[in-house]
């Protein structure tokens, strides 16, 4: 069975790449599907996977007059979201992985899973899935091969990645791509394990079917391996958004910003500026994921590896994210939303009166007025790059884009200002580091629990959390022009746990004032913990309808939050030992002196 297989993959292949075809091979002999297909990225390819998800109920299509070239996919209700308590780094030193990863030694997990992938794709078709996690051609982009026994993620695949032939040429005969394999075997909770070995390009995949946990270009690729060879080769992969934001003067800004999982990356990647700021016009490179490094003019230039958007559904409406609305209007995967009569697709949070009668994200009836959600809160929508209405046309350039500023955002209901400014770099690779935010509901686990989360980086890095600190401290050596950095935070709560802060498109009032900052335009004021705007020349607030005491609130800083806060972060330090970067507790002593003295 295992050679016939071998000779039919390299029969119908369209590549000659001696270690692709070898490694396929080897994969198809474990897992014994009944057929192999090569993807080449096609309309037709698309059109023949699309009838057949509908076919095997993978895929319900919408109502094609509300919603052209949409459709609705209901995931297991045990596969919604990432199982970060099953997802481990494979290195041959339980250090490498560090202590915020779950580890398992790689030959152990090769021989564990392989037991899963034994024969699993029998009676199952297997896809090849060659993808760029890039522009076409670009220095920065890299090239992952994904099996998959899932249509649902190939046409995923096609969204959030340059999928299929181009990638393959772009390849070539070269051996230096992401080994990708992936089943959604009988998706038992039991037996779900997303396995990555950085020291062989390589991500096993078993038991799930939901986004993060299967799209392996994305969290698996571009973030947990592509961290670790950002430290091998010099550069750094981020969870971040990349925006370019353009004044009435047509001077263009970028930055990248990190926020963790559902905390409005996307939202903030494609803001609309409010009425008062007329010709002033943000621009989206990427929701998600920065690849960033230096470039020969000193500056650091950042690439989205992405194609497409994985955004969370519930709360989008025309009013938090209208572009985000015009992109899912089309051509888009819902996945676990709920379903109107008519045929098109409703979340909490959707403009518009609440329907009488849905059929929920289980596929069950619900009724207004129903305490179940009728959809899921990480219910998620698919949508091509080129459906966003301000697409910078930047998203396409190998070269990337410089960034002049990085922002560091949690969701903290107290405790962290509005916006500061670090003093240098490595007080803002402290602020970065310590960077603490409330749980969401993109993990499985409980929400609403501070944790500490680095650059959001935490279910990401794919290495030990204290070599990537000392990483991005390193990294000011080989950047003469370093961009600035800022904290965030658009979650503070007042008393009665409202938040203070209108965010969406009013965060462009912050933004502005980072863009002046970097400009260098605007004098600030120090405080213990950065430079903050100051009350005359700071924030501009004209229309804004906010209270002076609710900006106070927004903006101050509470010494006896700071100092359990202090005691938060010592607890993650410590764990990091002794590859807790001796310039963070340098920083950290002086916080301390700061706020004794
Ligand atoms: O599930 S994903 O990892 O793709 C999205 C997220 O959690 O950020
Ligand atoms: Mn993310």
């Amino acid at each position: 069975m295992a050679s016939t297989q071998a000779a039919a993959a390299s029969e119908q292949a369209p590549t000659k790449n001696p270690t692709l075809l070898a490694w396929v091979a080897k994969m198809a002999a474990m897992t014994q599907p009944d057929r192999i297909v090569w993807c080449d990225g096609s309309e037709a390819e698309k059109q023949r996977l699309t009838e057949q998800a509908v076919k095997d109920g993978t895929l319900i299509p919408l109502n094609p007059q509300k919603r052209p070239g949409c459709y609705l996919h209901r995931s297991n209700p045990n596969d919604v979201a990432r199982v970060e308590h099953l997802t481990f780094i494979c290195t041959p030193n339980k250090t490498d992985a560090g202590p915020t990863n779950n580890w398992m030694e790689p030959e152990a997990a090769y021989t564990k899973l392989s037991q899963l992938f034994e024969g699993c794709m029998k009676g199952r078709t297997m896809y090849v899935v060659p993808y760029a996690m890039g522009p076409l051609g670009g220095a920065s982009t890299k090239i992952g091969v994904e099996l998959t026994d899932s249509d649902y993620v190939v046409l995923n695949m096609r969204i959030m990645t340059r999928m299929g032939k181009a990638a393959l040429d772009m390849l070539g005969d070269s051996d230096d791509f992401n080994r990708g394999l992936h089943s959604t075997g009988d998706v038992n909770p039991d037996r779900r394990y997303i396995c990555h070995f950085p020291q062989d390009n390589t991500i096993w995949s078993f038991g799930s079917g939901y986004g993060g946990n299967v799209l392996l270009g994305k969290k698996c690729l571009a973030l947990r391996i592509g961290s670790y060879l950002g430290r091998e080769e010099g550069w750094l992969a981020e969870h971040m958004l990349i925006l370019g934001v353009t004044s009435p003067k047509g001077e263009t800004t970028y930055i990248a910003a990190a926020f963790p999982s559902a905390c409005g990356k996307t939202n903030f990647a494609m803001m609309i500026p409010p009425k008062e700021y007329q010709g002033w016009k943000i621009e989206t490179v990427g929701d998600d994921i920065a690849w960033m490094r230096p470039g020969p003019d000193g500056r650091l230039y950042a690439i989205n590896p992405e194609a497409g958007y994985f955004g969370v559904v519930p709360g989008t409406n025309y009013k938090t994210n209208p572009n985000a609305m015009e992109t899912i209007s089309k051509d888009t995967l819902f996945t676990n939303v709920a379903l109107t009569p008519d045929g098109d697709v409703w979340w909490e949070g959707k403009d518009g009166e609440v329907p009488e009668e849905l059929i929920d994200w289980q596929g069950k009836p619900w009724k207004k007025g129903s305490t179940e959600k009728a959809a899921h809160p990480n219910s998620r929508f698919t949508a091509p790059m080129s459906n966003n209405p301000v697409l910078s046309a930047k998203a396409n350039d190998p070269q990337g884009v410089p960034i002049s500023a990085i922002i560091f955002g949690g969701r903290r209901s107290n405790t962290v200002p509005l916006v500061l400014q670090a003093f240098n770099w490595t007080h803002g690779v402290f602020l970065g580091a310590t960077m603490g935010s409330e749980t969401t509901a993109a993990a499985t686990g409980k929400v609403g629990v501070v944790r500490r989360d680095p650059m959001a980086m935490l279910p990401f890095c794919g290495y030990h959390m204290g070599d990537y600190l000392q990483h991005w401290l390193d990294m000011q050596k080989s950047i003469p022009q370093l961009p600035k950095i800022f904290q965030v935070n658009w979650f503070r709560q007042d008393k009665n746990g409202k938040f203070i802060w209108p965010g969406y498109g009013e965060n462009m009032r912050v933004l502005e004032w980072i863009v002046n900052r970097v400009q260098g335009r605007v004098p600030t004021q120090e405080t213990l913990l950065g430079w903050v705007p100051r009350q005359d020349q700071g924030l501009n607030l004209k229309g804004l309808d906010l209270s002076e005491e609710a900006v106070l609130e927004a903006t101050s800083i509470k010494e006896d939050e700071w100092k359990s806060e202090l005691k938060s972060q010592e607890v993650f330090f410590e764990q990091l030992g002794t590859k807790a970067p001796e310039a963070l507790m340098l920083q950290r002593k002086l916080l301390i002196a700061r706020l004794d003295g």
